[in-house]
């Protein structure tokens, strides 16, 4: 157990874990029953078209989440890109910058203008006042996103988009299994998309998915996902491969049935998180609404330097050296990334809430893997920082000018 500074492994010392402890570190649930699956998948020798192991996968999730239609597809991004379409969306559609990539991409990807909308401080989600400014006449829907699995403002912005006649859809890729007013996230809006992507705490190796309570916009998604084949030499729409295997199927149903016991790991973790970091100054957990579900995958971490004297990053490459691999998810934010920051249409945009966040959010590791005491061990080295960070600090110093010096005599 390190209890002084100068024991830090970015001061050279071994570092605290072996073995890396990173955030995404898929769930696997019972291997067993996954094998039993995948031998029935290859004595059957169907591996994919709507096999009876999506199928069974499909009805599932929709039991599960209390929708009418589940369409599971190939990954969460394809699913998006197909349920723009779906909906018809054209010229601009608003959504956050602050999310991962695949949102603005899948809107970009279609033709459509990704118009960056801030976030609220408290709910990291899209601020729906902030949506209404961005109205135009070009404007076609709001994607909001359900980001680490808290519900964006769903009342409010379906308000608005009813009031001025606009698409409303969730990017809901964090938020399988949890709920916004006791109703399971999955429902809201005209549709909403999951991903499965092994990084997420329920996986199907890669994969995503629609939900909808909407008939012919599912039937539409559907047709999609599948190049528009209405029959077997019968093409109606246009649409691409969006399918999702057998294989990823079987994973899904086995990771279903250890649900229960993948947050539970995470809610234990969420809450050792929460106990030991208590009191730090600078330090803010993002806080889930105890009244709902939840899956507690992200342990979110606010750094304020101003409070801290250390910055997040620095913060991050001290964890960095114990093996503790944690994430600035989503810095820069998207509009600081290609082919939006370019873009000298938004040279004028402000976004100073989704900034801030993008500058002090570190993500901390947790899924089955991490013990509670991976945790206490975390949290250790972080207090061990932060209460020491005058010194920290000027020891980093001390260590980046001996480098430079080194380099340049050598
Ligand atoms: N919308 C939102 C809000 C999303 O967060 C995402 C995906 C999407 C849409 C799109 O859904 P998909 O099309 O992906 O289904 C990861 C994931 O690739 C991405 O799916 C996820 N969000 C995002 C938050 O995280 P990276 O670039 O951080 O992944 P990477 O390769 O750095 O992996 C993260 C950590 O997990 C690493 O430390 C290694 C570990 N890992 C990863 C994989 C793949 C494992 O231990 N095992 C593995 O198999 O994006």
């Amino acid at each position: 157990m390190k209890t002084d500074i100068r024991d830090l492994a970015i001061f050279g010392n071994a570092p605290e874990f072996a073995d890396a402890l990173h955030v995404g570190r898929p769930n696997i649930g019972d291997v067993e029953s996954f094998g039993r699956r995948l031998r029935e998948i290859l004595e059957s020798r169907w591996l994919t078209n709507g096999g009876p192991f999506v199928c069974e996968f499909e009805e599932a999730i929709a039991r599960f989440l209390g929708v009418k239609h589940c369409i599971a597809m190939c990954n969460g991004t394809v699913a998006m890109e197909i349920a723009i379409r779906a909906l018809g969306l054209t010229g601009e559609v608003i959504v956050p910058s602050f999310t991962f990539i695949a949102t603005p991409h899948a809107l970009q990807w279609s033709g459509i203008t990704p118009v960056f909308c801030d976030i609220d401080r408290a709910t990291h989600s899209i601020n729906p006042k902030c949506v209404e400014s961005l109205i135009t006449s070009r404007t076609s829907g709001i994607i909001g996103v359900h980001l680490w699995g808290g519900p964006c403002e769903i009342e409010a912005l379906s308000r608005i988009a009813e009031e001025h006649s606009l698409k409303l859809l969730f990017d809901a890729a964090h938020a399988f299994g949890c709920s916004y007013n006791g109703r399971m996230i999955g429902s809201f809006g005209e549709l909403e998309v999951f991903s499965f992507h092994a990084t997420k705490f329920f996986n199907t190796f890669e994969g995503g998915l629609v939900a909808t309570d909407n008939d012919a916009l599912a039937e539409r998604i559907r047709l999609m996902s599948n190049y528009g084949f209405a029959g077997e030499d019968e093409v109606i729409s246009i649409g691409t491969n969006g399918k999702m295997s057998e294989v990823s199927a079987a994973m899904g149903l086995t990771g279903l049935e250890s649900l229960e016991e993948f947050v539970a790991a995470n809610h234990r973790n969420y809450l050792e998180y929460e106990r030991q970091l208590a009191g730090l100054p600078g330090v803010r957990l993002y806080k889930h609404d105890q009244k709902e579900r939840c899956n507690y995958q992200y342990v979110v971490a606010e750094i304020d330097e101003h409070e801290t004297g250390i910055t997040r990053d620095q913060l991050q490459k001290i964890l960095w050296a114990e093996n503790v691999l944690a994430r600035r998810y989503f810095y820069p934010g998207c509009h600081r990334m290609e082919p939006y920051r370019s873009d000298v249409s938004r040279v004028d945009l402000l976004l100073p809430e989704s900034e801030l966040l993008c500058n002090r959010v570190l993500v901390l590791p947790n899924d089955t893997s991490v013990s509670v005491q991976d945790v206490a061990a975390i949290c250790r080295t972080i207090r061990l920082t932060l209460e020491n960070a005058t010194e920290v600090t000027s020891l980093l110093a001390q260590r980046s000018s001996d480098r430079i010096a080194a380099e340049v005599s050598a």
